[in-house]
């Protein structure tokens, strides 16, 4: 029976209170209230910042403003705002900024799950809206964890699978991510002072070991999340924080492994699997699309069928691989740095420098923009178009060999680009035609 209750009337309303998920009564951990949900909410406000901004900079690592090619989402008009060219230095810049997002994200999960749990009571509240700005804060809310829900499946997705949503999933994570940061915006400027206050009187008290049964004395901030007919607590607040740290710290566990080689990636259970198995040699690193999966004919790939052709100011030249292979070969030290956030540690790459193909062509001086396109026919990742500073940097190469041997098909045969700091789907494999000037 409830404290203070008319008998009788007591246990009427008690059921009353805990048949509907609407009613505080429903929901009976003795967890919930200002403090789990303000410490989790600290954490995700940190996370989700880098979060934010990493990927941010993964869509400005693309330079979709070059061509349309390099665009996912030529529509977004100012959410482009802060595009900016994208460099070449460090050289290991995408692999980071990739490796954090995706390796972030994923550590994240049990923290969004616990904070969702932590609030689940007020996703549930009736009446719908009391004011206008109940109404404002209860939208902002959906958002918030329909945005969040949405981004963090699209983004496991992407990296697990072949990819199954309807759309593009840079579409859908961009604009996604935009729709969640503004309710997340809303969220943190509504919920910091009462957080703040929460985590301040955290301070003073120490952390309890168990959780009293009644919260009241304890919290005494109003607060619509603690229950009013809490059960006896199964684990303390602090055994609470444990399993979702140790969730986290289990799926950081097993991703981090992918940005590196050797012993560590093969702890990385989740990273992306059911690829092509690279084998071992010095072409023994990982392979994103196969030879066989892009649909490369291995005739046209051939001494004597392929030409790569080359156009730009002065005209159309045609080289043979053994023609590219007695120019000046160069070589550059630089990771395959994938945006599922799989990453290689540097390869040492051997082929022509592309601003030495640019000259071919006419540019002998400060070389302009290039149009790749591969001998694959279908796939979004068959052409990507490079900015006029990857060009000119003397590490960017049409790249012939890998760690002393010709490339592999899977790796990109008879030629590949390489350019340092870009992402990996710059790096286009088996390519056919190189166009100079006028994307
Ligand atoms: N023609 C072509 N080039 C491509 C791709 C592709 O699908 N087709 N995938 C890109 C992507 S997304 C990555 S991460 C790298 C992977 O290179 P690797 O398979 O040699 O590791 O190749 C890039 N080059
Ligand atoms: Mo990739």
């Amino acid at each position: 029976m409830g404290r203070g209750a008319v008998p009788g009337v007591g246990r009427a309303y008690g059921r009353a209170m805990t048949r509907s998920p609407s009613s505080p009564g429903f929901w009976r951990s003795p967890l919930r209230g200002p403090w789990l949900t303000s410490v989790l909410g600290v954490v995700l406000l940190g996370g989700v910042t880098v979060l934010f901004v990493t990927g941010l900079v993964s869509y400005a690592a693309y330079n979709p403003n070059l061509a349309s090619v390099n665009d996912k989402t030529p529509e977004k008009g100012i959410l482009g705002f802060y595009l900016f060219s994208w460099p070449t230095d460090p050289h290991w810049l995408y692999r980071l900024n990739q490796g954090v997002h995706v390796t972030l994200g994923i550590t994240l999960i049990p923290v969004l799950l616990a904070k969702l749990w932590s609030v689940i009571p007020r996703l549930f509240e009736l009446p719908p809206a009391r004011s206008l700005a109940h109404a404002l804060e209860r939208i902002s809310l959906l958002l918030l964890v329909g945005g969040a829900l949405f981004e963090f499946v699209t983004g496991v997705l992407n990296i697990q699978l072949d990819y199954v949503f309807p759309g593009s999933f840079y579409t859908l994570h961009f604009y996604g991510a935009w729709v969640f940061i503004a309710a997340f915006a809303a969220h943190v400027v509504l919920k910091a002072p009462a957080a703040l206050r929460n985590l301040r009187r955290l301070r003073e008290e120490t952390l309890p070991d168990r959780v009293p049964p009644d919260p009241v004395p304890r919290d005494p901030l109003p607060s619509d999340l603690v229950s009013p007919r809490p059960d006896p607590p199964t684990v303390s607040r602090r055994g609470a924080l444990w399993f979702v740290g140790g969730g986290s710290l289990l799926l950081f566990a097993t991703t981090v492994g992918q940005s590196f080689d050797g012993l560590l990636r093969r702890t990385a259970l989740l990273a992306p699997h059911g690829g092509a198995d690279p084998g071992s040699g010095p072409n023994g690193f990982q392979i994103n699309k196969t030879a066989r999966y892009a649909g490369i004919d291995p005739v046209e790939t051939t001494e004597d069928a392929w030409r790569l052709v080359v156009t730009g100011r002065t005209g159309t030249v045609h080289l043979s691989r053994a023609r590219l292979a007695r120019l000046p070969l160069h070589s550059a030290a630089l990771p395959i740095a994938c945006v599922e956030g799989w990453s290689t540690s540097d390869q040492w790459w051997r082929g022509v420098r592309l601003r030495d193909l640019a000259a071919l062509v006419g540019y002998d001086e400060d070389p302009p923009d290039v149009l790749i396109e591969s001998l694959q026919r279908r796939g979004a990742f068959r052409r990507a178009a490079l900015r006029a500073n990857q060009v000119a940097d003397p590490r960017s190469l049409l790249a012939l060999y890998v760690n002393g041997e010709d490339l592999s098909p899977d790796h990109g045969f008879p030629a590949r680009i390489i350019v340092p700091a870009a992402p990996g789907v710059l790096n286009t494999k088996w390519v056919a035609r190189m166009t100079f000037g006028d994307l």
